[in-house]
């Protein structure tokens, strides 16, 4: 029997600092309303979907940054995105900045919400970028300042008899990320981003930016015969211009579909998951032809 899963993503325009997370809650439920009646059976949010990406800015105000923080999920803010799930019977990926309950941890943190609104896994950014202060000559990002690498490793979680994994932003750039992924069995890899278009430190690549954001997911949807979804939070941001190109990757590294505008939109596709098996018959029978005993040096040096 034919396998599939249709995947909406949900990209987002800008979410200003002076929004109200009630506000935020009810674009993303009207997204996922979108996402419902186009027939997805599963969203994703983009990277930090409740707050404006606040990485940029060197903040002090402790209270100030606890604001953006959420100490559960849901909360009394966010339930109404996890009735919304129950209601249409889609589940979701969405990204915010999580206060781990057990220990104060801080991460940027991508959790999957079944179809009946319950969490189905966790995963928490592994490649944390930017700095923990602000470098001369170097557009701010203070990634490093408000959040712990994370520490869940690449783990796949079962979604409607798919395997799903996610991942966050700057993971996207890494081969790895997508590797641990397939070797742990993921099917579908769903992610979130904030890219600013202009960085400081490479001007000269600005115009590199959209190749640079596809290239990496094509390629590491095409080498381990994974689909790929990508949501950006796009458009102009407290200031900050934020790329858009979300898109749906299949496994032979095409974009199947893409997003038009730098706003609030939903793209969809019908993943059909048999083309993974087609894929790795083609090239990547990883079992017959992978050669780790070769590719020591990948985990023995940074
Ligand atoms: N949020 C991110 O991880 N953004 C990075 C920045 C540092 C460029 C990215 O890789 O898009």
């Amino acid at each position: 029997m034919a396998r599939d899963l249709t995947i909406a993503v949900c990209q987002t325009g800008p979410i200003q600092k002076s929004a109200q997370r009630a506000e935020t809650v009810d674009r993303l439920v009207a997204l996922l309303e979108r996402a419902a009646a186009a027939g997805a059976e599963i969203a994703v949010f983009p990277e930090l979907a409740l707050t404006t990406f606040f990485p940029r800015w060197r903040i002090d105000d402790q209270a100030e940054i606890e604001a953006f923080f959420e100490p559960a999920m849901p909360g009394p803010q966010t339930q109404r995105l996890y009735d919304a799930a129950a209601r249409l019977k889609i589940g979701f990926a969405l990204g915010y900045a999580e206060l781990a309950r057990v220990d104060g941890g801080r991460f940027n943190t991508m959790d999957l919400v079944g179809q009946d609104g319950t969490l189905v896994g966790r995963y928490r950014k592994i490649h944390v970028p930017g700095s923990s202060e602000p470098e001369p000559g170097t557009t701010v990002h203070l990634e490093r300042r408000y959040f712990e690498p994370g520490n869940l490793g690449f783990p796949v979680f079962v979604y409607r008899g798919v395997r799903v994994g996610m991942a966050i932003c700057n993971d996207r750039r890494w081969p790895e990320t997508y590797r641990m992924l397939c070797l742990n069995g993921a099917e579908i890899v769903l992610i979130g981003y904030n890219t600013p278009l202009q960085l400081d430190e490479a001007p000269a690549l600005a115009h590199l930016r959209m190749f640079h954001n596809h290239l990496p997911m094509q390629a590491g949807a095409y080498q381990n015969t994974v689909w790929v979804a990508a949501a950006a939070k796009a458009g102009v941001e407290d200031g900050q211009a934020l790329i858009g190109g979300s898109c749906i990757i299949a496994p032979t590294g095409e974009i199947a579909a893409q997003a038009m505008s730098l706003d609030d939109e939903v793209i969809v596709h019908r993943a059909d998951l048999d083309l993974i098996a087609v894929c790795r018959k083609v090239n990547f029978d990883f079992a017959k032809y992978r050669r780790p005993d070769q590719y020591r040096l990948i985990t023995d040096q940074v």
